[in-house]
């Protein structure tokens, strides 16, 4: 397959004005008339041909300004159509596509989710729609007609609608939309069925009225209530926040059951994963109400941040999405705790981006070279991108970065836009030369900084020597210094941060140390005691930091560290290096002892009342096995790691269990559930109590029987399910039962019943999860299904996927091979599982490659997968 490169961008020849779209709905053949009005760009050479992208089209005809073309003024294909010679003026294109959307699996296009006609047509569904010039730069008013069988009550798509009735004469009604604001074909959106809604009103910052629908299947219209909320407070926080007002009459939700992402900012009329839409206490945990206030407000922030604002091409992806997704975690710290906030998305970073930058797949946030776009839905598109916003607030300050933000909206609304456009807009408010900056967008991989300190009581000097180095990566790319902004504190023996007189080897201003040189020795005067240095504060940069300093430095900033992050971050590098010592020791056939002073530090941050017990639930939460991998970095044994956390986890427990089951308000859950941020945090400390004492023996079986029993709500209810399996207690089977009973045909739901059984820390789980591929609850063909059973155990369960003898891999190679042909964007999802395999083992690390490359061999496999295949392999 050809690659795309960045370096090949050039404007289309021509340029779409308008677009009218005629869709007859029809299960099986459905009608696409488009008209588009077309205009040579001046730039472009008189009678170049007009070349549309298609996937897969069937056409019908094609006609030009009113008149049928001749067959040999054009070329078709299923994935093109070519005009040879058209005309010197502006003209009209008319093409008829027929579409089968009931037989459409892959979910992007149109097709049918549970009898509902919907679109995804980001990245390039839209050509699998009708031909077009599908990138993000042709950007065309749209005007929708929709017509379908009375039956399909609801009608929808951008803009808002100018027109709907009945078709005389039939059982068939219309809904005709406009959108005003000229948008990509990548935004473009339809939906057709019958469907339930709530609505509401949202009084705009100029006091315009916005009428707000979110639309599900009927029965469900009451799970929608929370979305409809955080709907709201997304809107006003971001007129409070960024300035930035909502701008049709209408904006509405539709919430569907296939969906291949977790939901698509389509302007004016978002479609969602209904994972991220429906909750209510009984089917919904506190993980759930968090996840859907954050994907509403991305997906609205979008209209912003993407919509009124688009990408260039989508090189740009991070443009959009790195901005948008740090737009959402600022709106989740002001709704909730910041420094929780800030924890979970670290340990998410860790989790999800530190892996993908240290393996075979790593990128740079802003690529330069792609084979299918669709496999740049990545973390480090993502989540390194936000991070790179928030360094650039870090960098620039609260009012700088406010400055730049409004600078990109006045210079580039209604325009497509790149990383250097964005960036420029930041520069040019605040007068900052951000060149070296801006190599955060163009250099994969994760900077390692080392740091090591030195204090001279009698100068009263204190001397931070820093060290910058950034890995090869698959691109293979010399690499330069990054700007990498390190916020910091020196912790004296009070636990306040001391002052020092004057800085000198860097720039230091505000509590923020830029190092943007390789090495720095950095010599703080007039510092009156020996400091504890705090560096990295609330993860100033995404860099993984190795300090000289000593468990007992550590131990005093779990203790004393101003910061919040800095707490958290010090417990877990005791754990951490608990665990990798500790896991070598048992690949080496001993036990693990560990130093008693982490479980009692651990024992009074749990309880200390005056801490959040979200912050608390955090801070006695070890470190993933995923985490302890990435430390370790190679010959990595799943088994001894794991061995390991539970040896630890045991340790601690053993120490501080009861002092956090007494924090946590004992076991019953008193009071009456809200999914309030405290309320939550609450629950969470709890949880993470009962965690260490069953891993310290002191909760029996019966005792999480009686745990699940006597749930309230589904989080507590989740939480007994999980601990009873994952630490293999008599009662499991028994819960899963009466959980799979209790939940019986609410899917969504399952999905949890599935994922706790895919989870599982065992060898045995790859022969759980091939029976559980066979359940009548499981489907191949729905994304939501696959994500919690198959992708849970390739990507969540060390122990189970990375079986020695092979069967987890050879398990999900086949079920990558299974779900191919019928959706490849999820198949390709899947297979990044293998991403860190090269770290294993020997003997893991070739059954995986074998497994791998036994795939990679068969025929007939999509560009998506075959793309990720032949990365991770390479
Ligand atoms: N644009 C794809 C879905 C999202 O990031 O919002
Ligand atoms: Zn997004």
């Amino acid at each position: 397959t050809p690659v795309i490169r960045l370096e090949d961008y050039r404007p289309t020849d021509y340029q779409i004005d308008t677009v009218q779209l005629d869709f007859l709905l029809a299960p099986k053949d459905t009608r696409v008339t488009s008209q588009l009005a077309l205009r040579r760009r001046p730039e472009a050479a008189m009678g170049a041909p007009l070349v549309l992208d298609g996937d897969g089209l069937v056409l019908e005809s094609v006609a030009l300004d009113g008149r049928p073309l001749a067959a040999t003024a054009y070329t078709a294909t299923p994935d093109r159509l070519t005009i040879h010679a058209p005309p010197a003026g502006p003209f009209t294109l008319e093409v008829v596509t027929r579409l089968d959307p009931g037989a459409n699996t892959a979910l992007m296009g149109l097709y049918l989710s549970n009898g509902v006609y919907t679109t995804q047509c980001e990245a390039e569904g839209f050509r699998r729609i009708t031909y077009f010039l599908d990138r993000p730069d042709v950007l065309a008013v749209y005007t929708t007609r929709i017509e379908a069988p009375s039956a399909a009550t609801v009608l929808l798509s951008n803009g808002n609608r100018v027109q709907a009735g009945p078709v005389p004469g039939t059982d068939r009604h219309f809904a005709v939309w406009h959108d005003p604001f000229p948008k990509p074909s990548y935004l473009f959106a339809l939906v057709g069925g019958d469907l339930a809604a709530i609505k509401d009103t949202f009084r705009t910052m100029s006091g315009r009225t916005v009428e707000l629908g979110i639309y599900c299947e009927a029965g469900k219209e009451e799970r929608c209530r929370y979305a409809m909320d955080a709907l709201k407070r997304s809107m006003r926080w971001d007129e409070e926040r960024f300035g930035r007002e909502y701008d049709l009459d209408v904006f509405n939700i539709v919430a569907v059951s296939d969906f291949n992402m977790g939901a698509m900012e389509n302007k004016g009329l978002n479609i969602f994963n209904d994972k991220y839409v429906l909750v209510d206490p009984e089917t919904g945990t506190d993980q759930d109400y968090a996840g859907v206030e954050t994907v509403i407000a991305h997906e609205y922030f979008h209209n912003w941040t993407g919509n009124r604002i688009t990408c260039r091409d989508w090189f740009q992806l991070c443009l959009k999405e790195g901005l948008t997704v740090f737009r959402d975690q600022e709106f989740s710290s002001d709704m909730r705790s910041r420094p929780v906030k800030r924890i979970a998305d670290v340990v998410a970073l860790r989790q999800h981006q530190f892996p993908e930058d240290a393996g075979p797949l790593a990128h740079p946030p802003r690529p330069t070279r792609y084979r299918e776009i669709n496999n740049f839905y990545t973390a480090t598109v993502y989540e390194k991108g936000a991070e790179i916003c928030r360094m650039l607030k870090t960098v620039l300050g609260e009012a700088g970065f406010r400055a730049g933000m409004d600078l990109y909206f006045e210079r580039h609304d209604g325009r497509a836009a790149t990383i250097e456009d964005f960036l420029a807009s930041f520069a040019d408010a605040t007068g900052t030369d951000l060149s070296q900056f801006a190599l955060w967008y163009r250099q994969a991989g994760t900077p390692v900084v080392s740091v090591r300190h030195a204090y001279d009581p009698a100068s009263e000097r204190f001397t931070l020597a820093l060290r910058q180095e950034l890995p090869v990566t698959p691109d293979r790319l010399p690499k330069h210094p990054d700007h990498i902004p390190i916020a910091f504190g020196l912790v004296g023996p009070d636990g306040q941060d001391l002052s020092f007189r004057r800085a000198a080897g860097a720039e230091v201003a505000d509590g923020v140390l830029h190092l943007t040189t390789e090495t720095a020795e950095i010599v703080f005067e007039g510092v009156k005691a020996r400091p504890v240095p705090s560096l990295l504060r609330g993860f100033s940069a995404p860099v993984l930091l190795r300090s000289d300093l000593t468990t007992e430095d550590r131990l005093f900033l779990i203790g004393h560290d101003p910061d919040p992050f800095s707490r958290w971050e010090a417990a877990q590098s005791i754990a951490l290096a608990a665990l990798e010592a500790g896991a070598a020791e048992i690949a080496a056939g001993g036990a693990p002892s560990f130093d008693p002073r982490f479980a009692e530090a651990l024992g009074r941050l749990a309880a200390n009342d005056e801490l959040d017990p979200a912050f608390r639930a955090l801070a006695l939460t070890l470190p993933g096995e995923g985490d302890v991998a990435q430390a370790i970095g190679k010959d990595v044994d799943p088994d001894a790691i794991h061995a390991a956390r539970v040896a630890l986890q045991a340790a601690v427990g053993r120490a501080v269990a009861a002092i956090a089951t007494e924090a946590a308000g004992r076991n019953a859950p008193a009071e009456p559930y809200s999914p309030d941020a405290g309320n939550a945090g609450r629950r969470a400390l709890r949880h993470a109590a009962w965690s260490l004492s069953i891993a310290a023996g002191e909760i029996s079986s019966d005792d999480m029987r009686a745990l699940y029993e006597t749930a309230g709500n589904l989080t507590d209810r989740l939480a007994a399910m999980r601990l009873a399996c994952h630490y293999g207690l008599a009662c499991a089977d028994d819960v899963l039962a009466a959980f799979l009973e209790r939940y019986r045909g609410n899917p969504l739901v399952i999905d949890k019943w599935f994922t706790v059984q895919a989870t599982i820390p065992a060898h045995e789980t790859a022969d759980r999860v091939a029976a559980l591929t066979r359940h009548p609850a499981f489907s191949m063909k729905t994304p939501n299904r696959v994500y919690a059973l198959l992708r849970s155990f390739a990507s969540a369960n060390p122990v189970g996927f990375n079986r020695p003898d092979g069967a987890g891999f050879g398990l999900i190679a086949d079920m990558i091979a299974e779900i191919d042909p019928n959706n490849p964007a999820v198949a390709a999802r899947l297979a990044t599982a293998f991403r860190s395999y090269a770290m294993l083992e020997p003997r893991r690390r070739a059954a995986a490659r074998a497994a791998l490359s036994e795939l990679a061999a068969r025929p007939k496999l999509s560009r998506d997968v075959s793309d990720i295949l032949h990365r991770t392999l390479e």
